[in-house]
């Protein structure tokens, strides 16, 4: 089982796509394990995405991130870094594949509405950076009926 997390950015939560982006998680067989929303200052932001601080973008996307109230998900499932990545899309909204969240509901590469963990690493780094051990375990029946039994 992998952990991924999960963020719906500020451009979503103010477009009114929360609900349809958490439905597109619960739709596939993952399990939500975490959810919180959260105004996230810039020492948070400037950690989570150490990554990117040599990008021209970096301060406007500290900018953006900070400007409003985003919603961390942890999302729970058999491969689900990659299955979440797969269900997400492409970084620019407009290239993205339609069928894909960013795809469906972006244009942008600034505003796509939506973070998600790109690797084993990452998603335990940001898991931890997010939820600590704020997560919660618990069964989910439908779960027998999602993943491959001999799997
Ligand atoms: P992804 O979220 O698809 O993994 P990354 O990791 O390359 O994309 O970039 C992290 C975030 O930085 C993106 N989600 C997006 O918000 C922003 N970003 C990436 N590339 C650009 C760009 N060329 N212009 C503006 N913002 C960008």
């Amino acid at each position: 089982m992998e952990t991924s997390l999960v963020l719906v950015k500020p451009d979503g939560v103010q477009r009114g796509r929360i609900g349809t982006i958490l439905s597109r998680f619960e739709a596939k067989g993952l399990q939500i394990v975490g959810l919180k929303m959260m105004k996230p200052s810039r020492e948070h932001l400037e950690k989570h995405y150490a990554v990117h601080k040599e990008r021209p973008f970096f301060e406007s996307l500290l900018a953006f991130m900070s400007s409003g109230p985003v919603v961390a998900i942890a999302v729970r499932g058999e491969g689900a870094i990659a299955v979440v990545r797969n269900l997400v899309g492409a970084t620019d909204g407009a290239a993205a594949a339609p069928g894909t969240i960013r795809g469906d509901y972006g244009m942008s590469k600034s505003f796509n509405l939506i973070h998600a963990s790109d690797g084993a690493d990452t998603a335990a780094f940001e898991m931890d950076l997010w939820f600590g051990d704020d997560t919660l375990d618990w069964d989910l029946d439908e779960l027998r009926w999602v993943n491959d039994p001999d799997a």
